[in-house]
């Protein structure tokens, strides 16, 4: 139905269009334009679809930025609002505990490949970088940490990053002099999402990439260095061929949903460990035989670590109960709407 090369398709050959992604839309059968969302706001959002751009809404869906949607255009002239019908299941889906506190996820990114975690040199917290880790293990993307303002420190922080990033790359960037900032672009590919706090550096590496100022920056504050929330919106730039950037706004909390599968992949040096404890659901606390304490006794392993990995564990675990609580509520409250309107059936007849 859609075909796999350009015709027609050209606006979206920019935002990562693909034959990978023409057969997903081939799987879908409901019929429209085939688009992407390239900002998702909270009434309308932008996307970007075979034929050029498009302000959307969408009737219960939720959009996100980087999903694949297909759009019905415009009904009549003076309408500018497409509508979208249908978005397509997500890969690679960034994704946290809903900062509000409600038992919800909230998609930060879809149908990402690489996950840039965008550390500060001269602010870095051990514990946040390991957080943002898991989230972008769990999403399925690569991640890539980008250690941004090396001009900033003399500490050996590189050594520290590396040491609790197994399976990532850490590259070391300076937007000064533009160091570092091929090699970062050798190690990303497809959908790109940059996460990270407020004035990690974000904006800075998105432009640097592009080559252009098209994302606004700040100066962190003075004082504290904490960043001013510059990037409100969750956007995405072409990079060219066929890469694209998503740059995103400062982190504030980073709760764990569901992210057992991106603890196990981001501590595997603790999940081999555990694999030799004499108990199989050991908590690496005071149980006799193991391996992850005797590895911390002789030196192998930060005790800073395992404390990082439990408290992590600990979180999730506590999330997803809660969450399946909330569920069962759900299903007790409609089962009780419903034997109430049984009842009331019958009493009324
Ligand atoms: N010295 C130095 N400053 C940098 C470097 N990279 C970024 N900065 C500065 O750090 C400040 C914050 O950068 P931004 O790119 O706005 O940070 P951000 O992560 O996008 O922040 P939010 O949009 O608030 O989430 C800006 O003043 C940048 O110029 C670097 O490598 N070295
Ligand atoms: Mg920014
Ligand atoms: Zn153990």
């Amino acid at each position: 139905m859609y075909p796999e090369v350009l015709p027609g398709i050209e606006p979206l050959a920019e935002y990562g269009w693909s034959p990978q992604v023409a057969e997903r839309f081939a799987d879908s059968d409901v019929q429209g334009t085939p688009g992407r969302i390239v900002r998702a706001g909270r009434g309308s959002s932008e996307a970007v679809t075979s034929a050029g751009p498009l302000t959307v809404r969408a009737a219960g869906h939720h959009l996100c930025t980087g999903d694949w949607v297909i759009v019905r255009e415009p009904a009549t002239d003076g309408d500018t609002i497409g509508t979208v019908c249908a978005v397509l299941p997500r890969t690679g889906a960034i994704r946290r505990a809903d900062a509000s506190g409600r038992s919800e996820e909230q998609v930060l990114a879809a149908n990402v490949d690489t996950v840039v975690v965008t550390v500060a040199a001269d602010t870095v917290d051990l514990g946040r970088v390991e957080r943002l880790l898991v989230l972008a293990w769990d999403s399925g993307a690569q991640p890539v940490v980008a250690l941004t303002k090396v001009d900033l420190t003399t500490e050996p922080v590189f050594e520290r990053v590396v040491a609790l990033a197994p399976g990532a790359s850490v590259v070391e960037v300076c937007a000064l002099d533009g160091s570092g900032l091929s090699e970062l672009r050798d190690r990303i590919h497809g959908t790109v999402v940059f996460v990270g706090v407020s004035g990690a550096g974000k904006s800075t590496l998105v432009n640097a990439l592009c080559g252009r100022d098209i994302q606004a920056t700040a100066p962190v504050r003075q004082g504290d260095g904490k960043g001013r929330h510059t990037t409100t919106d969750r956007e995405m730039f072409p990079l060219g061929d066929g890469m694209t950037l998503i740059d995103t706004p400062g982190l504030r909390g980073v709760g764990m949903w569901d992210a057992g599968a991106g603890i196990a992949a981001a501590f595997p040096d603790i999940d081999d460990l555990a694999q030799h404890c004499r108990f199989t659901d050991c908590a690496h606390e005071s149980e006799p035989g193991c391996a992850v304490r005797s590895a911390v006794e002789h030196g192998d392993l930060d005790a800073r670590r395992v404390e990082s990995h439990r408290k992590l564990q600990r979180e999730n675990q506590w999330v997803t109960a809660r969450a399946d609580a909330r569920l069962r509520h759900e299903r007790t409250r409609e089962a009780k709407v419903l034997s109430r309107a049984i009842r009331a059936y019958y009493r009324d007849r």
